[in-house]
């Protein structure tokens, strides 16, 4: 089949899904040479069942507020490929999860997970529930009532689940302590657990350090380092954070970051101090990031969602690193960045570019990293945590840091090194996908017809 026929069956099988079938073209478009040079993965069907969840379930999720009235919310799970490894990825509590969402996630973590060398294979899974504005005790009922049905579908060896957007420390516990009453058993079921009962030490930290180890790879290419760049980060969860406070450790310069209501730009850059401040604003207090601007004396600007662009993009910096949610760069957002000068764009969230942004960043030769590439120190990293759950055992900060360190280059080395084999050298997206869907394809042709 073509690139064009592909895509045709594929919007066919998944209308109104525009999310999922965003991440699918730009998988399919670098992943055609591939097909072309090993006819026996067209044959055997493999990037169209790639592309077809291999278990999707959804369920009801009903709990009773602090008022003592009956709260209904969706909650699924997608088991997307196994090919490698038990399926493993993060759960995502936000209003905005639809099944589109979960299986554009999904679809990017079997590419993501295979480019760590750790045998994981995919999945995502959440909630349309919003923990804004909730009480502790009603975000602990809804992870419980969640955790009342997932803990039929997921075990240590099947199905390992993590942390994504709305979904931190506070509901890993939450969703642990449930499992464990449910199944009567201690194992490490899921990720991100606390120190002290399982978790890894600096998997808090991977995604945000890993994606500026792997920008550091970048600019060593090109006999640069982060040292005394200005940096645009977006976002102010746990990838932003951890991505502000390498940035800091590495001598650059963070000026911005920002939540769903608006950005602060802090042309003086972030310190530790002013770091600390952030993330005891977002993380204890859960407090808007306005209250950063009124401490600090810095520019505030209010997102406008009906807006054509995102004027944080429009900041004269070096490097960008889109760390909130999908599409959050779009085609203008792009142009602005090459305007102003900005060499290298990493991506912390996943699939925060449009396919228009990527082709921009892409034609005027910004070193731009994609999510599944850059953004895999996390799950690399909670791979590292099931490794240790099943030795029963802990490394130290550092050993741990080490290895993501040496994860993060391994997935950079292999990323150039799969686009230059397929003419596309320095494309760091074609690179990504080539070189993930090519592990799982062949575990999948070793594996039969299932
Ligand atoms: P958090 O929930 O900790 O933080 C999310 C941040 O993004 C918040 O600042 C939030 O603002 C903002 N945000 C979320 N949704 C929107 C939206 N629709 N519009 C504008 N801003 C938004 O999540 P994480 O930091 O964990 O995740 C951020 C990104 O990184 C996601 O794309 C996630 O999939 C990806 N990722 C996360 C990994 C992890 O280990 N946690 C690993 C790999 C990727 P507000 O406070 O207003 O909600
Ligand atoms: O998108 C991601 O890679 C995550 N949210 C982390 C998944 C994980 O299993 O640690």
């Amino acid at each position: 089949m073509s690139h064009n026929e592909i895509l045709e069956s594929i919007r066919k099988r998944n209308p109104n899904e525009p999310e999922f079938l965003q991440a699918a073209e730009e998988v399919i478009l670098s992943i055609m040479p591939v097909l072309d040079r090993n006819p026996a993965f067209t044959k055997l069907r493999i990037l169209e069942r790639m592309l077809e969840p291999e278990r999707l379930i959804s369920f009801r999720v009903t709990w009773l507020d602090d008022k003592g009235d009956v709260q209904l919310n969706r909650g699924y799970r997608i088991q997307m490929n196994s090919a490698i490894g038990p399926y493993k990825g993060g759960l995502r509590f936000h209003p905005s999860v639809t099944p589109s969402v979960l299986k554009f996630l999904a679809f990017e973590q079997i590419f993501k997970n295979a480019l760590t060398g750790i045998p994981m294979g995919g999945a995502k899974g959440g909630s349309d529930f919003d923990p804004k504005g909730k009480s502790d005790n009603e975000v602990m009922k809804f992870c419980q009532a969640f955790m009342g049905e997932l803990a039929r579908h997921i075990n240590h060896r099947l199905d390992v689940p993590a942390g994504d957007i709305g979904v931190g420390g506070r509901e890993i516990g939450f969703l642990f302590g449930a499992y464990k009453k449910i199944k009567n058993e201690f194992t490490g079921v899921l990720t991100g657990k606390g120190i002290g009962w399982g978790g890894s030490l600096i998997r808090t930290e991977a995604t945000g350090y890993g994606l500026i180890y792997f920008a550091e790879n970048m600019l060593q290419e090109k006999k640069e380092s982060i040292k005394d760049k200005t940096c645009l980060v977006s976002g102010s969860g746990n990838v932003a954070q951890y991505a502000i406070e390498k940035i800091i450790h590495l001598g650059g310069k963070a000026v911005t970051s920002s939540d769903s209501n608006g950005y602060v730009y802090d042309e003086a850059g972030f310190t530790q101090e002013k770091l600390d401040f952030l993330k005891d604003l977002k993380n204890n207090r859960r407090g808007r990031i306005k209250e950063y601007a009124d401490k600090y004396k810095c520019v505030y600007v209010d997102i406008d969602s009906k807006a054509d662009h995102n004027s944080l993009w429009n900041i004269k910096a070096d490097c960008a690193f889109p760390c909130a949610t999908q599409n959050e760069i779009n085609e203008k957002d792009a142009n602005n960045l090459v305007k102003n000068g900005v060499k290298l764009v990493g991506e912390g969230a996943n699939m925060p570019t449009s396919i228009d942004g990527i082709n921009v960043l892409l034609a005027n030769g910004i070193s731009y990293s994609p999510g599944k590439a850059s953004n895999a120190g996390g799950v690399a990293t909670s791979g590292l945590e099931m490794t240790q759950n099943f030795m029963g055992s802990n490394w130290t900060r550092e050993e741990v840091d080490a290895k993501l360190v040496g994860i993060m280059k391994n997935i950079h080395d292999t990323c150039l090194a799969a686009a230059k084999e397929y003419g596309k050298p320095g494309n760091y997206m074609v690179g990504a996908n080539i070189a993930g869907f090519l592990k799982v394809a062949k575990a999948m042709q070793a594996q039969g017809v299932i």
